[in-house]
């Protein structure tokens, strides 16, 4: 018995070392093919220790924690000297609205000072479906921050001793530690203060991303954003003339996945970490209970309506954090559309629907030429009237009989 194992095992030992070895040539192959490392980037799920997270304004001799598993940065490191830019403190407005600023700004950099507070409360996404928010000043989605490409942003991100949960952020407009998702991570009654220089000029998505199956939780709870990064000069139509916007308007499109129970009631909970282990089952069905615009049905509607004037070009900032969408001006067009995000790209133009990849933001430049309403919605029309994904905009102005006119009312057919 002993024998047949020994046979059993000899022959085995030898597939193993033979296997060994030819992985080893492998990876000597690769490594001599590509001499850059794969980079193994994990993030913690837990609370890092305050020793863990790297120092603001700490040199050199902080290379300890910055070689630590939160960091895959240099290792050595001395802080960037910007004493000399201008600071300017931009004040973050809920959407659908953007911050004060400027189209044109061909001036020296600047630090853009932005101060962003985590806020978990319960939100009711539709009448009757409650679930708790996880969300940057309040609001799904968090604010839209608006820069000129070569600006450093500089991020004061608090999370309130309030809070249950870890949380961070990652800047899709950013280089470097997984869009500072690895130097952001806050808990419950800390703040971090992370600056990063937007050289990308475009609009990027921004979200919490605190690791594992925690960043689509974080997500699909509403924290997430985006970031408007402006060319210098402005936004070009593809002969290089400036496309000035008269109003603008930022729009989060959010999907959520709400559990329900035995009776197909969606189920509502004490706190924000209570709902997850239903939340993770929901979400692995990868079919939303809502998609809605803003946070909450009906927030572009009614009172909330977009409004415009004719003549008038309106920016809208589409942001979609995890999912793709659709975007369609009903009784319109997208006349100058940056579809993929990238301002360095000539804008499309006269678009009747473009596309939206989950995990990034379009612009779109529409020219109102005609008063009444129009609806702006993700043209999967499921989507749109059948969960909510669409918003009402409103013009006022003079009719053109030129573009269109009702030859002959409704009537009995002669
Ligand atoms: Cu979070």
């Amino acid at each position: 018995m002993r024998h047949q194992i020994r046979n059993r095992i000899i022959p085995l030992t030898l597939i193993l070392l033979a296997a060994t070895a030819l992985l080893a040539v492998a990876v000597a192959c690769r490594g001599s093919a590509d001499a850059t490392p794969t980079p193994e980037f994990s993030l913690p799920t837990a609370l890092p220790s305050p020793e863990g997270v790297p120092a603001a304004g700490a040199g050199s001799e902080d290379t300890a924690a910055r070689t630590s598993e939160y960091w895959t940065g240099p290792t050595t490191w001395e802080p960037e000297d910007v004493s000399s830019l201008e600071r300017v403190t931009q004040e973050l407005v809920a959407p659908p609205f953007l911050p004060e600023h400027e189209q044109v700004n061909t001036g020296e950099p600047r630090v853009l000072e932005v101060r962003m507070v985590v806020e978990e409360k319960e939100i009711e996404v539709a009448p009757g479906a409650f679930m708790w928010a996880f969300t940057f000043n309040g609001s799904v989605p968090g604010p839209i921050i608006v820069v000129h490409e070569g600006d450093y942003v500089e991020l004061t991100l608090v999370n309130p001793s309030s809070s249950e949960l870890l949380h961070n952020i990652d800047f899709h407009a950013s280089v470097g530690a997984l869009g500072g998702g690895s130097l952001t991570q806050v808990g419950p009654g800390q703040e971090v203060v992370l600056r990063f220089r937007a050289v990308k000029p475009g609009v990027f998505v921004y979200h919490c991303a605190p690791g594992g199956t925690m960043v689509p939780w974080h997500v699909t709870h509403g924290m997430n954003g985006a970031i408007m990064v402006l060319p210098k000069d402005g936004l070009r139509d593809p002969a290089g003339n400036p496309v000035p916007y008269d109003r603008a308007y930022y729009i989060g499109e959010q999907d959520y996945y709400l559990p329900r129970d035995a009776n197909g009631d969606f189920k509502r909970y004490d706190g924000p970490a209570a709902s997850l282990v239903d939340d993770l089952e929901a979400m692995k069905t990868l079919i939303p209970t809502h998609i809605v615009f803003n946070g909450v049905t009906g927030t572009l509607q009614g009172d909330g309506q977009l409004t415009a004037n004719v003549g008038e070009n309106v920016l809208i900032v589409h942001a979609q954090a995890n999912r793709q969408s659709y975007p369609h001006l009903i009784g319109g067009h997208g006349d100058y559309v940056w579809e993929r995000g990238g301002f360095n790209d000539p804008p499309e133009l006269d678009l009747e629907t473009w596309i939206i990849a989950a995990g990034s933001a379009a612009a779109s430049i529409h020219t109102i030429r005609q008063p009444g309403t129009y609806v702006y919605l993700s043209h999967n029309l499921i989507e749109a009237f059948a969960y909510d994904a669409k918003a009402i905009l409103v013009a006022e102005g003079e009719w053109n009989n030129d573009l269109m006119e009702q030859v002959k009312p409704p009537g009995p057919i002669q």
